[in-house]
């Protein structure tokens, strides 16, 4: 039987989720079809390439592997994650996953799901330490690491260019989410020690393209010509304040050193310009460790706890042409 994504809202997907169960049901009408595992997924939304690229695989994986499953796209929203999982656990789904959009605010709901015996997987982003116990296992990469990257990368420029102060602005990620906080926290540890860096202000951006510009046009305002580098915490708020400096008359890449996070095609495409300095890999694909630790909690076996992947960095100390297609 061919099985399917779902990005419906509730009642609908419990709809054609009866259909399909039902459609499986072969001479013997009692015995209604049982997927290999009904995988539950909530994902936050679509605000970056990011987003898309991590949702587009976890499809694509669950059909590799032949997993059913259920995805709801929460569209930004803390409360729609809730009762996405709530309709999970009622549907008795084998497994419950979700990239949590902030990192408080679930021990009721993770609660229900462990009084209905159904595992949880995080998958991307974190929860607050008090509450990590009602899970299994957390499978997205070290932000923190990738904090530090973009540090590192940045010293290094300093020290190419015989730099005696670097004044940056920061633009955040949505505020309470576990990238938001670990990039931050990475990359000010890691320029705490080099006296030439100076963080003249932390905006939020959300991760959004919008708000990246907004930001962009709002630090222009207040600080102009001080600036010397932005550290903006993914690709899309980056696309987003690029076109400001230069509406100022800065030449991003040159006036204004540009660090970015993500690294998908869009952003590629600019590194290559010389518009951004350095973008730091998160990948979205994630889909496939998803898919083998959710098997193995239907099938009683032990999981790892944490599962990051491994990332790398691009920037114009390499030569950028050599970068193969992103696909995202
Ligand atoms: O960097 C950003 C996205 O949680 C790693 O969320 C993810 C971040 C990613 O929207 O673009």
């Amino acid at each position: 039987m061919k099985k399917h994504g779902m990005m419906l809202p509730g009642i609908l997907a419990g709809a054609i989720l009866m259909m399909f169960m039902l459609q499986g049901c072969g001479k013997n009408a009692e015995q209604a079809y049982e997927p290999r595992l009904l995988l539950g997924f909530s994902q936050i939304g679509s605000e970056s390439a990011w987003r898309i690229g991590n949702t587009r695989d976890i499809e694509e994986q669950a059909d590799y592997y032949d997993v059913s499953l259920m995805l709801e796209n929460a569209n930004q929203k803390q409360e729609n994650q809730i009762a996405a999982i709530r309709r999970f656990i009622a549907y008795k789904v084998d497994v419950i996953a979700f990239s949590p959009i902030v990192e408080d605010g679930w021990d009721n709901v993770l609660e229900e799901a462990r009084e209905a015996g159904i595992p949880v997987i995080l998958v991307d982003r974190d929860i607050n330490a008090d509450q990590k116990a009602l899970t299994t296992c957390l499978i997205g990469a070290d932000f923190y690491r990738e904090g530090v990257m973009a540090a590192e990368y940045l010293i290094r420029k300093a020290d190419s260019l015989h730099l005696d102060h670097v004044n940056i602005v920061e633009i955040t990620g949505t505020q309470n989410s576990t990238p938001m906080q670990q990039r931050q926290a990475g990359f000010h540890d890691t320029i705490a020690n080099d006296e030439r860096m100076t963080i003249l202000e932390s905006i939020d951006g959300d991760f959004l393209k919008s708000r990246g510009a907004e930001c962009m046009r709002s630090l222009l305002a207040s600080y102009g010509d001080r600036i010397d580098a932005v550290f903006s915490h993914n690709d899309e708020m980056t696309l987003g304040a690029l076109p400001e400096i230069e509406k100022a008359g800065y030449t991003p890449g040159s006036d204004i050193l540009i660090l970015s996070i993500d690294g998908g095609q869009e952003a590629i495409d600019v590194l290559k310009e010389g518009k951004i300095n350095c973008v730091v890999e998160c990948t979205p694909r994630l889909g496939r460790a998803l898919m083998e630790t959710a098997l193995k909690l239907k099938n009683g076996e032990e999981v790892k706890s944490e599962i990051h992947p491994e990332e790398r960095v691009f920037s114009d100390e390499d030569d950028p042409s050599q970068i193969a297609p992103r696909g995202y």
